[in-house]
This record gives C-alpha cells, structure tokens and sequence, in this order.
C-alpha cells in the first residue's frame, strides 16, 4: 500500500447553491441577508439554503421561515417551485449541470451531490509541473487559498491579525518552505493543485456567475474536510503533516462515512470524541470492535490516508423523487396511496426521459420506498422491480404491486 500521499484529490461545493441560483435571476436578493423555502403552508415553509449574510444572524437549514423572520426581520425568501403538489428542483438541476460541465473541462469529475463534485488532479498536475520546470509557485497565483496549519508558530496576539492577513502570512510560509525543484514532493504536488482549483472556481465563476469552496488534499474524505474550513469563496489546502492537528479536534460525526450508524457506535463503544483518538487503537482492535473492512480504514484513515478512487461519473447514478406527508397529513386510503404514486412516477416519467435523451441510457430497475408514520428511520420498506417502460401509469401500477402487501390495515380500501 502507499503511503497515502500519492494523489491529489479535491471537493468543490457551491455556497449557499440554491440562495445563489436566486439570486442569479432575481438582482434584488443579491448581497442581502436571503434564505429559500420549500412548501410556504406551515410556519412560512422550511429553509432548504441560506444566505452567508443570513447566516451572521444565526439562520439555519432546517428552520421554519418564520422563525428565521423573527432572528433576521430583514430576510428575504424565495421560494422552491412546486409541481404536482411536490418540490420542483429543475431549476437548481439544470444550474448543476452548467457548473458540472465547467469542472469537467479540467479534469475527471465525480459528481457527489446536486451542488458538490471530486476531482482527481494527479496527472493535471504532474502535466502542470513538467511545465513549471522548478519555478516557484508564486502567490499571486493563490489569491483565495488557505494553507491549514499556517502560519506556524505566530507570536503575535491572533486576535489583533486580520483573517486576510493571517491567510497570505501563512501561504507564504508555506511556499517558502515547498522545494520547488522536487517534483514528487507530496506538498508541492498538493499547491500545484490548488493552483489548478483556484483556476476551475475562476472559470466557474465567470462561466455561470456561481460562487464555490473547495478543499484540496490528498484523498476524497480529506478534501471534503478541507473544503469546510473557510467556506465561503475560498479554498483550503489539507497536507499529509497538517492531519493530527486537524484531526485532534474534529468531532468523529463529522467525517464522511461517519455521521451515520458507525461514527455512532466508534463513540459509543470507544468512548471517544474526536478523529485523533482513533490512533491509540490498534488495527485488531478497531476490527474486533467494527469488522474487518472498517477496522483497516479507521486505522488508516486516523493517519489521513484513504483509497476511494474518484470515479468517474458526472451524471447521477439514479433518478429519485418523494414525498414526505407528516403527521395528520399521513396518507390513509389506497386512493390516495395510488394517487400520489402516480404523481412521483410522472416526475419520473419526464425526467427519465429527458435523461435518456440528454445521457444516451435507459434506466432497468424501479425501487419504491416507504416510510410509516412514526417509523424515524428514513425507510420502513425498499422493494425493487424491473422497469421496461418510460410510462407513469405502468411505473406507478408496478410500484404499488411492490409495497401492496405491506399493508398492515386488513382492509384493501384503508392504508
Ligand atoms: P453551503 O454549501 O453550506 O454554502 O450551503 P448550501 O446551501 O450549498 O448547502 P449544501 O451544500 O449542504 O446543499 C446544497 C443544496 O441542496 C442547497 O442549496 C439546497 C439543497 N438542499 C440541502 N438540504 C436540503 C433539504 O433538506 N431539502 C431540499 N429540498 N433541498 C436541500
Ligand atoms: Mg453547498
């Protein structure tokens, strides 16, 4: 195995993306404390993005807008159109493939989310530094880049340093510590690449009129990390040496593939808090407690090094829609079951179409999930069947044939 230092990963995902797409179209919003709902029927609807501005007053994701009214009174919202009584997210889709299709002009691109894609930049930036020929990398060419961990060794009184200030002190300690010359130095390889991202957010920017921060290191888990330090508008460089002291304070929750089940049960049976604790394990100790395959990625990935391959995928691997019906507006009759399977499955039908058109594919299998009310998991039932038509009423058919047993009533009509 190596030893963790061999690519160069980065995360790029867009600030505050659907408040930006808004504000793209409406000038109005611009610059302004501004936050977008979905569904305005209960307590002004539920906050999906927020504005940075909004953000000092202390709005949140997740928030009803009225209760975000009363911490920011001057608030603006937009709001997420709806269709067939659900959220319509076209618009915020047809926004992502623009600033996809820009990233991918660079290099290889794994798109992780609506708003966040990988890039590999290991043989972009091995090209860019045959070209450089031992030069120096310049600082102007770093115009938004944090180095994490610099500057080292400050004496002055932190507080009294601008955030700007502080930033440049330490890229330019930092630079001036790179051997330019050495072309298979890990951190030089590392500044080489966030050389190459400061360029791909540039031509973002420019191209779609649409902010982002990224994170630049050497594995996807790293990147992603880096990428949340300084958000937003900037960039942050995670090397190999910097990892235990990021890590000796970075809540286990809050690293990719750990905020779920098993970030949950390392806490609860290690009793441990931060991803720095992990190394007083050793490797037969994290697979006793966790299973073989976790185990080894723990212990390697407390040291910073992870092997998930970017791969190369810029289209999503699947089409989903849902709807959550809460509390007393929890479906109760077949009717009304059916009904709304066949108002998902003509979003479906549409989009599917429009994605065998645009990605030259055709989707085989259907997967219908449900969730009971008071069931907290995200799911109560998954089942699959084969999808042959592009046809909302066969697709909504086969879709309530799937879940049609689970039915616990006893009576056909009642749900
Ligand atoms: P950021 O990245 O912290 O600057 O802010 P956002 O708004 O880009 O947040 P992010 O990256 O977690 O999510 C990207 C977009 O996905 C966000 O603008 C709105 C959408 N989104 C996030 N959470 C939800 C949700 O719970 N429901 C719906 N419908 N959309 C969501
Ligand atoms: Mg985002």
């Amino acid at each position: 195995m190596s030893n963790g230092q061999d690519r160069v990963v980065a995360l790029l995902d867009m600030d505050c993306f659907f408040v930006q797409v808004e504000q793209r179209q409406n000038p109005h919003l611009r610059n302004k404390p501004c936050a977008v709902v979905q569904y305005n029927s209960w307590r002004g609807g539920g906050i999906v993005s927020v504005s940075y501005e909004a953000r000092a007053f202390g709005v949140t994701k997740s928030m009803w807008a009225d209760d975000a009214k009363k911490l920011c009174p001057d608030l603006l919202l937009a709001q997420v159109l709806e269709s067939r009584g659900k959220a319509n997210l076209t618009k915020y889709r047809e926004a992502s493939a623009e600033v996809m299709e820009v990233m991918s002009r660079f290099a290889m691109i794994e798109r992780a989310s609506i708003d966040e894609a990988f890039v590999d930049l290991t043989s972009t930036v091995r090209e860019r530094l045959q070209k450089l020929q031992g030069q120096p990398v310049s600082a102007d060419l770093l115009p938004t880049t944090y180095i994490e961990g610099f500057p080292q060794g400050l004496t002055t009184a932190e507080g009294t340093v601008e955030k700007e200030e502080m930033r440049k002190q330490g890229l330019l300690q930092w630079l001036d510590s790179l051997q330019s010359d050495n072309t298979s130095s890990p951190e030089l390889q590392l500044t080489v690449g966030a050389v190459i991202v400061e360029e791909m957010r540039a031509a973002i920017e420019r191209q779609t009129g649409l902010q982002c921060s990224a994170g630049i290191s050497h594995n996807k888990v790293l990147a992603k990390l880096a990428c949340a330090l300084h958000k937003p508008n900037r960039q942050t460089l995670v090397s190999h040496g910097s990892v235990p002291q990021v890590f000796s304070q970075m809540p286990i929750s809050k690293v990719r593939h750990l905020g779920g089940k098993l970030g949950a049960s390392i806490i609860e049976i290690l009793g441990i808090e931060y991803m720095g604790e992990l190394t007083q394990f050793t490797e037969s100790q994290l697979q006793s407690h966790f299973g073989e395959k976790n185990g080894s990625w723990l212990y390697a990935m407390c040291r910073g090094i992870e092997h998930e391959p970017v791969r190369p995928r810029q289209v999503t691997k699947t089409l989903g829609c849902g709807k959550n019906f809460p509390g007393k507006t929890a479906l109760v009759t077949r009717e009304q079951v059916q009904w709304w399977l066949l108002q998902l499955a003509q979003e479906l039908e549409e989009r599917l179409t429009k994605d065998r058109n645009d990605n030259d594919r055709v989707a085989t299998q259907l997967a219908v999930s449900i969730r009971v009310l008071g069931d907290k998991r995200l799911s109560s039932l998954r089942r699959c069947c084969a999808l042959t038509h592009y046809d909302a009423h066969k697709m909504s058919q086969d879709a309530f044939a799937a879940i049609r047993n689970y039915n616990t009533s006893g009576i056909q009509t009642e749900w």
